[in-house]
């Protein structure tokens, strides 16, 4: 379904035509009311008047995450700060947080984004929204309930955890629309199948799945799992949180909201922007926001964009699932690989449930790679050397698919830490 017609389906040039206003004006204000955006437009010798066309947006200077934390709490405000209606935070567990402040009008476009995100997968007034991301500084939460009061459907705050009042509330309220973190929803499956609930009973029918990377196989087993369809849903504090981007009902790449944020692909290397299909690290600029608008923020998100009309009617670029970050990509003796590459291999194989973590480790100036991997109760419980070839044969695999020597280690049904938002895929041991 699409929530707004007449923007989610703008003919090519006149969303040019859109964008081009909103990034001059956007220019503008950034540049007379934000005195770090104009030291860095000076420093890079661009002035607003030279914003005739989107295209020009490539004289912008980039902008990086450590930079918005230089500048924290308000550097990044180019209005008044009493016209702030309400903030938002990245977690700041690595250092300082990244500031989301939002005017009256940023939040009506956040629930505007949030609407079409929620209604794209088919949801509508009647539906009632079981919102399990945390609520608080966190986007998630809050951003899932404004889209789905926008819609009209009936929102069940329940924030993050405490699994078994989720089964409960979903249970009791006739849940139709779960949104949580994938590896969340797996957890409510688990605890599910553990307390006999039996899903394809519930009237659950869709769930909106983002915040962290996951593959088309962990889709799979949800949609097995919790009887219902997942959609992939893509956001970041920085720009506005969840409502950047979203599967149609089509789950095939998501629908960028280009009238609002407008999306490109660089070589993270070089800066160089990249044609459609290549992948490379995706920048963003918010064309509407008025309390922290962004110009060129480097995402470190690694995935690409397709052109290509898609079927459902809407005519924005599309962009691929996220492949995985410039930041998490893990380097085991020179060579490159993401955790969702591993992923990929790992779910290929019969009995393994998406739960794992890689652990690195450096032995006399050398990388070594673990793979713990739940398995089935069945497999868990076969024979040892069962279990070893199993092992043998995922090292020979990913070994074929990416080059990489790991150790494959298959550990019981829930050895591994659950988590209630974002899932804890990496543990680098290396002293660099
Ligand atoms: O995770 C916003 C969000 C909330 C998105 C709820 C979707 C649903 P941050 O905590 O700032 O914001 O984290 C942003 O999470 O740069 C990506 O690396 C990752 N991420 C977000 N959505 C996806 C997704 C929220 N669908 C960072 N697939 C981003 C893969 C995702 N990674």
């Amino acid at each position: 379904m699409i929530w707004n017609r007449e923007f989610e389906t703008l003919s090519r040039k006149r969303l040019a035509q859109l964008q081009t206003k909103r990034l001059q004006s956007l220019v503008r204000k950034a540049y007379n009311g934000n005195p770090f955006y104009r030291g860095k437009m000076d420093a890079a010798g661009v002035k607003p008047t030279h914003i005739k066309d989107i295209s020009d947006i490539v004289k912008l200077p980039f902008i990086t995450k450590a930079e918005m934390r230089d500048v924290y709490p308000y550097g990044l405000l180019s209005c008044d700060v009493n016209n702030i209606a309400e903030i938002h935070t990245s977690s700041g567990t690595t250092g300082k947080p990244v500031v989301d402040a939002y005017t009256k009008k940023d939040l009506e476009i956040w629930s505007e984004v949030m609407a079409r995100t929620l209604a794209s997968g088919g949801t509508t007034a009647k539906d009632r929204v079981q919102n399990a991301y945390g609520y608080g500084l966190f986007t998630g939460g809050l951003g899932v309930h404004y889209g789905a009061r926008k819609i009209g459907a009936m929102v069940i705050p329940i924030s993050g955890g405490n699994t078994k009042r989720q089964l409960q509330i979903m249970h009791d309220f006739g849940t139709t629309v779960l949104a949580c973190t994938p590896s969340y929803s797996l957890y409510i499956a688990e605890a599910g199948k553990e307390e006999k609930i039996d899903f394809s009973k519930l009237p659950l029918r869709s769930g909106f799945f983002g915040a962290e990377p996951w593959s088309e196989n962990m889709r799979k087993e949800i949609e097995e799992k919790l009887h219902l369809k997942a959609f992939d849903i893509y956001g970041l504090t920085e720009i506005i949180g969840p409502g950047v981007a979203a599967e149609c009902e089509r789950q095939d790449l998501l629908h960028v909201y280009e009238d609002h944020f407008f999306p490109e692909i660089i070589d993270p290397g070089t800066g160089e922007a990249l044609p459609d299909g290549e992948k490379g690290e995706l920048v963003i600029t918010t064309l509407s926001k008025e309390g922290t608008p962004v110009v060129r923020y480097r995402t470190r998100d690694i995935t690409y964009l397709d052109h290509s009309k898609c079927g459902c009617g809407r005519t924005s670029v599309r962009m691929h699932r996220i492949l995985g970050r410039t930041d998490d990509m893990l380097i085991i003796r020179g060579v490159n690989v993401f955790p969702s590459q591993i992923e990929e291999v790992l779910l290929r194989m019969e009995g393994v449930e998406p739960q794992y973590q890689l652990v690195v480790e450096r032995r006399d100036n050398l990388d070594y790679l673990e793979v713990q991997v739940e398995v089935s109760d069945a497999i868990f419980s076969d024979e040892i050397k069962n279990l070893e070839r199993r092992e043998k044969q995922m090292e020979k695999e990913l070994h074929e698919a990416l080059l990489i020597h790991a150790k494959v280690k298959l550990v019981e049904p829930k050895a591994i830490a659950r988590s209630e938002g974002k899932a804890k895929r990496i543990i680098d041991k290396r002293v660099l």
